[in-house]
């Protein structure tokens, strides 16, 4: 998969070289580029933003250096990119949207900061790709860099052969749409607390249920938005 992310701030991207997901770009897997926008601007003080038509608080981010981004980065694309703008204005992000988003050959990340991007963008770059807005949740960030690393991770520990044991992604939260179990490991009594019994019993069969019962206990006790009514 190929990944191109506009930024001011490019260098916060750095984290993405360490652990699970810089080992998928050592290998090939992911190809992570990473743009800065004030590289597409022409002026001396490399302008990203200016004043709302319009009046009101704050700046604006100018449409110009992100039409020559998106020019740029959508140039010579293999195949119809997904143009991902971050914004607690967007849809939902979810494990589902991370599902679908692991199977686009071509994702585009545009970081908007500041009061948000001239609509007029968002406009252009649906000539260039299927775009998407996305937020990770109610509440607000000072801008978009962060929620893309939350949402580069989750996508790319789904590409085949990222995270090493496939079936640690199919038991895991979210996935079938329940919090996950509890987990335990030795010893099996540590500082007076007990694993539960049934996990040292052997019984597989007695195992799933447990651990199934756990799922709904937990997630009617904690995301009882998750469940069916
Ligand atoms: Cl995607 N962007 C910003 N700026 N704030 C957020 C968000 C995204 N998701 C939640 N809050």
């Amino acid at each position: 998969m190929r990944i191109d992310v506009v930024s001011i701030f490019p260098t916060i991207f750095d984290a993405l070289e360490v652990s699970l997901l810089g080992k998928a770009r050592q290998s090939g897997l992911l190809d992570v580029h990473v743009h800065d926008l004030r590289a597409f601007t022409h002026d001396r003080h490399r302008t990203v933003d200016d004043t709302p038509y319009g009046g009101g608080a704050g700046m604006v981010m100018k449409p110009e250096p992100w039409g020559e981004a998106l020019d740029a980065v959508t140039r010579d694309a293999v195949a119809r990119p997904v143009i991902v703008f971050p914004s607690p204005a967007g849809e939902r992000f979810t494990q589902a949207t991370a599902r679908e988003l692991s199977v686009a050959p071509h994702l585009v990340f545009g970081c908007g900061r500041y009061e948000g991007i001239d609509e007029r963008v968002f406009d252009y770059a649906a000539e260039l790709g299927d775009v998407r807005l996305l937020s990770l949740g109610d509440y607000v960030l000072n801008g978009g860099e962060v929620a893309v690393m939350a949402m580069v991770e989750a996508i790319g520990r789904l590409i085949p052969g990222v995270v090493g044991n496939p079936e640690s992604l199919v038991e895991e939260s979210h996935e079938d749409g329940l919090l996950e179990y509890p987990s335990f490991t030795k010893p099996a009594l540590w500082r007076e607390r007990e694993v539960p019994p049934v996990l040292l019993s052997g019984n597989h069969g007695a195992v799933a249920a447990w651990r199934r019962e756990q799922q709904l206990v937990r997630t009617r006790e904690r995301r009882p938005d998750l469940l069916p009514d």
